[in-house]
């Protein structure tokens, strides 16, 4: 089902110049209503009127998080603070959280593209939806929510954790779609198992999950312990939350609501503009926001974009599932590593869980990269030589996935703390 077939499916060349409009009109509004964006723009010796077109969007300065940091909580919001309607935080790891505002406007396009990012997934008014991202702050629950109203279903707003109380209500209220994070999906799995069902016991057909970075190994794991399709969806808090991009049914990337937010990937080094299919950083571009409009924002996600045809028919260009995060990446004894690779390691073998703990550490003077895997009930036997030989193999395969050797740690099933909302997968407790 396509929701939008006027923008989802319009000509690549009648997209990048609504795109040029509307980052003509942007330029403008925030060249006159951004301190901030003015001084910068002033700076590289640009005036709203030098941008004319798509193309020279390149041209334009970048915005990063420490910006947003800076000028916290309402320095680059581009409307007085009686035309905010809403306002979320993502806390990040350290120091003040990055706030992010919403004209009424706003909201309404944002349900516009979550409800077209439901679409994707075949959700109709017919369909009950379980929305158990987190409430509050975060851009999850809310973000799904108000899509998911637009669309029609029947939303049940349970939020995140209490995993019984969830169980509970996709049972009795027949669930047919589940929304919530990867980890907290398949925990919810796990849970099914524990209490004695199967996914014959419940009604759900759908998951639309992201928040995180997961793989396809993640994807079958989940699919199988919930008998679902299971959907990507993306998004971040700055650029306004989820409904940035979603898979469609072909399932060959996540589709970017392209006359909302522009793409462009950059070399992270450089930030030279890299073509279509290059891995790079993420960039994007908010052109119709009014609260929040941000300028060539740099994401930190890896990924990879294409304009090939899809099969369902949308124009839309795709990225590819994110490798991970620039600053995700850990560098160990001088090899980059993506928690992402190590999670493909250990969901392709039929013994170890989909739960898992990077540790990092230093000793004399030398990085040391320790993972603990959870190990599926019946393989955690007795007897030490084959839980041994299973550590092998678990070394043997991470070694020539991630050229580094790894110690590894094999861990009693449900010792890996479960997390209702984003895992933490990694502790790196080297100092900086
Ligand atoms: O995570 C918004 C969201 C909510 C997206 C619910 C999807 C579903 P933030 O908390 O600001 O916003 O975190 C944004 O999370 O830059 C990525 O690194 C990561 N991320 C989000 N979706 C995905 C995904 C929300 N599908 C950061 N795959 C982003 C991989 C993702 N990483």
């Amino acid at each position: 089902m396509i929701w939008n077939q006027h923008i989802e499916c319009m000509e690549r060349e009648r997209m990048r110049s609504l795109q040029g409009e509307r980052l003509q009109e942007m330029v403008e509004r925030i060249y006159h209503n951004v301190p901030f964006y003015r001084r910068k723009l002033q700076d590289e010796g640009i005036e709203p009127a030098d941008v004319r077109t798509i193309d020279d969007l390149r041209r334009l300065p970048f915005t990063t998080k420490q910006d947003l940091r800076d000028n916290y909580p309402f320095g680059l919001f581009a409307v007085p603070q009686q035309d905010i309607v809403r306002l979320h935080a993502s806390s990040g790891t350290t120091g003040k959280p990055t706030v992010v505002g919403y004209t009424h406007h706003d909201i309404l396009m944002w349900s516009e593209v979550v409800a077209r990012s439901l679409a994707m997934a075949g959700v109709t008014r017919s369909d009950i939806i379980q929305v158990a991202y987190g409430y509050g702050l975060f851009t999850g629950g809310l973000g799904l929510h108000y899509g998911a109203e637009k669309v029609g279903a029947s939303v049940i707003p349970i939020s995140g954790g209490n995993t019984k109380k969830q169980l509970q209500l996709m049972q009795d209220f027949g669930s047919t779609v589940l929304a919530c994070t990867p980890s907290y999906a398949s925990f919810l799995g796990e849970a099914i198992r524990e209490a004695g069902m199967d996914s014959s016991d419940l009604h759900l057909r759908a998951g639309i999950f992201g928040a995180e970075p997961w793989t396809e190994e993640m994807r079958a794991e989940i699919e199988g312990l919930l008998g679902i399709k299971a959907y990507d969806i993306y998004g971040l808090s700055e650029v306004i939350g989820p409904g940035v991009s979603m898979e469609c049914s072909s399932q060959r990337g996540m589709h970017i609501f392209e006359d909302h937010f522009i793409p462009e990937i950059i070399d992270p080094d450089t930030c030279e503009v890299l073509p279509y299919g290059d891995l790079g950083e993420l960039v994007f571009t908010p052109v119709t926001k009014e609260a929040l409009p941000l300028m060539r924002y740099r994401t930190r996600d890896l990924t990879r974009l294409h304009a090939t045809a899809c099969d369902c028919g949308r124009t839309l260009v795709r990225m590819e599932k994110c490798v991970g995060r620039s600053d995700d990446m850990l560098i160990i004894r001088g090899v980059n590593v993506f928690p992402s690779q190590v999670e493909s390691v250990l969901l392709e073998m039929n013994e170890t869980k989909p739960h898992y703990l990077i540790v990092v550490d230093r000793e004399n003077n030398l990085d040391t990269l320790e993972i603990r895997v959870e190990v599926e009930d019946q393989f955690f036997s007795d007897e030490v030589g084959e839980l041994e030989a299973l550590q092998e193999r678990i070394k043997h395969n991470i070694q020539s996935t991630l050229g580094i050797s790894a110690r590894i740690r094999l861990v009693e099933p449900r010792t890996i703390e479960r997390s209702a909302g984003k895992a933490q997968r990694v502790i790196d407790n080297r100092t900086p």
